[in-house]
């Protein structure tokens, strides 16, 4: 007598991760993005078509269980621009206030901790304590951040984990 397999008999047999945020979770094999975001390492992403201001460009990004782009790697930020248009610029998650001293404090939006050796400024920014909330724009070509007004409408990038079944 023939014996089926069924589901229930495939077994995966991977070593566990440690579960950091940058790991999928252990025992999880299969992972996805929605459609129209597109997978990087462990995370999605959504380039926005419309235009919007940064405050409502993270609620936007909210309103799918997402974030504005937290940047943490170059790798990560070489991903994400080269599916940009040089033509546009997009706004990230990362804003500051500037402080009694004149010091600017960054936030990213996911509270990551801001790490000045992992940013990736155009040289001379940012330039402005006037201008709070940080884009993505190429300059020559060239992909940076720029800090710039809060209440224009650019395009956005949202972030989110990657969904694991
Ligand atoms: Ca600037």
């Amino acid at each position: 007598m023939t014996s089926e397999v069924t589901y229930a008999e495939v077994k995966f047999n991977k070593p566990k991760s440690s579960g950091t945020k940058s790991e999928p979770p252990a025992g999880k094999d299969w992972s996805c993005c929605p459609k129209s975001w597109g997978p990087f390492s462990s995370n999605c992403y959504f380039i926005s078509n419309g235009a919007n201001f940064w405050n409502d460009s993270e609620k936007e990004c909210l309103r799918m269980n997402a974030h504005l782009l937290v940047i943490n790697t170059k790798a990560e930020q070489d991903f994400i621009t080269q599916k940009l248009e040089t033509h546009y610029a997009y706004y990230m998650g990362l804003s500051d206030k500037t402080l009694p001293m004149g010091e600017r404090h960054w936030q990213w939006v996911d509270q990551t901790p801001y790490n000045e050796s992992v940013t990736f400024w155009h040289g001379g920014e940012p330039n402005n304590p006037n201008e709070h909330c940080v884009m993505l724009n190429a300059v020559s070509n060239k992909w940076g951040w720029n800090d710039s007004a809060c209440n224009e409408r650019h395009k956005f990038i949202c972030k989110m984990m990657k969904i694991y079944l």
